[in-house]
């Protein structure tokens, strides 16, 4: 029998949470559902374990769910390379490690994975090589994407099934958990996952105003000064609660990803930032509204309207206005709808949204998955590189 294939993925923290989730969420996958021996090399333990709270800030290496965490720290220690080496979002590998990759025969097959964007530019790109300027090694760029042409999406092979027992069965005793009453008949109950954001207070008096009940629900993080003005406190924490008109507000503490695709599975709207959380409402099957990471010079507005098509492609001309408005809205597009007008939209189409993002789900999956396309496309230059070396 072949020994387990070794691969290193690399993951520099820059900020937020989403180049950890992403590269722990991929480290899991690969060695849970493809039998592989994965080591991460994180440069911010702390920041992982706000996501992950069993990782140990202090260990230089820990495994945990079938994972070895390495501390990468700098100077960066000798290591012997893996088969496959994954770069996470152009991090820049530790120049030690680089030049042991080049000493080795075959040499590993070096992975940039890249960001997920949904513009059509990307599966043109997808797997392109670069060759590295001095030593003999091959870059590759591995683009996720919404089409089959691209590298996919992150996905657990019994994500949609522990979704439904869940629905079916676990959310009684979710919502004791998290010290909350069921949902009444006639509530909406929202999750709030926000960078900073001047249509928030819109969002909140509109909430407020609302004809029923609705419950946001916000884990801490970054909103919390704006939430705490409008709220006219002087600041909230995990467990703070505060109301005004319909909506009722609760600060949960940041849990981890597990827990928190529970909270998506859970809602009904999820308020969703980044990358990794935007992919996570998608296969929550709930309706949600993005909040692309903020870029220089407008860049992340195309993003927005490039999944925006993707996602509403097919819909009626109401139903599709109704996403796209408030989508628009909340990133500040440029000509988007008041938030007034966008909430009482989406209001009127909930139903049709809904049924929207039920539909959407199963559309998904035709990306495939990241990691299957991953250890495919690995594979087939290992192949490659034994052939040519023998
Ligand atoms: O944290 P983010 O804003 O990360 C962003 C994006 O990835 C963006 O593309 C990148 O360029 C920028 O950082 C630097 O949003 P994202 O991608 O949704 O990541 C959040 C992670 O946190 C995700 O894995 C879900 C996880 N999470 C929890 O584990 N628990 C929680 O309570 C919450 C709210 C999130």
């Amino acid at each position: 029998m072949r020994a387990m294939r070794t691969w290193d993925i690399f993951c520099n923290v820059v900020d937020n949470y989403g180049d950890i989730g992403i590269a722990w969420r991929l480290a899991r996958g690969l060695a849970g559902e493809h039998g592989l021996d994965v080591r991460l090399w994180v440069d911010d333990l702390r920041a992982f374990r706000h996501i992950w709270p069993a990782i140990v800030v202090d260990a230089d290496r820990q495994v945990c769910e079938g994972v070895t965490v390495c501390a990468w720290r700098s100077p960066f220690a000798a290591t012997r390379p893996a088969e496959v080496v994954v770069e996470a979002f152009g991090c820049a590998l530790p120049e030690a490690y680089l030049a042991a990759m080049s000493e080795q025969s075959p040499s590993p097959v070096w992975i940039n994975l890249e960001y997920l964007s949904a513009e059509p530019w990307v599966a043109a790109h997808h797997g392109l090589p670069s060759p590295h300027p001095r030593l003999p090694l091959t870059k590759y760029f591995f683009f996720p994407g919404y089409t089959p042409d691209t590298g996919g999406l992150l996905v657990e092979a019994d994500l949609a099934e522990r979704r439904t027992a869940f629905v079916q069965d676990g959310m009684p005793a979710f919502w004791r958990e998290l010290g909350l009453a069921a949902p009444r008949a006639d509530e909406l109950r929202v999750s709030l996952f926000a960078y900073e954001n001047p249509a928030l207070p819109d969002l909140l008096d509109a909430w407020a105003a609302d004809s029923h009940p609705v419950t946001c629900l916000v884990p801490e993080g970054r909103v919390m000064p704006q939430l705490a003005a409008w709220l006219a406190v002087p600041g909230l924490r995990a467990g703070d609660t505060g109301s005004r008109g319909a909506l009722q507000v609760h600060v949960l503490p940041f849990m981890n990803q597990d827990r928190y695709d529970r909270l998506l599975w859970a809602c009904g709207l999820n308020f969703v930032r980044g990358e990794d959380s935007c992919v996570r409402a998608q296969w929550a099957a709930r309706p949600l509204v993005w909040q692309a990471y903020p870029q220089a010079e407008g860049a992340h507005w195309d993003k927005l309207g490039a999944l925006l098509a993707h996602y509403t492609g097919g819909l009626d001309g109401a139903t599709a206005d109704a996403v796209s408005g408030i989508w628009r809205n909340w990133n500040a597009t440029p000509g988007a709808p008041g938030m007034a007008a966008c909430w009482a939209a989406w209001r009127e189409r909930q139903a049709a949204i809904e049924r929207h993002a039920q539909a959407w789900c199963g559309r998904l999956g035709l990306a495939g998955s990241l990691a299957g396309k991953l250890v495919e496309f690995a594979e087939n230059k290992l192949k490659w590189r034994v052939f040519s070396n023998s």
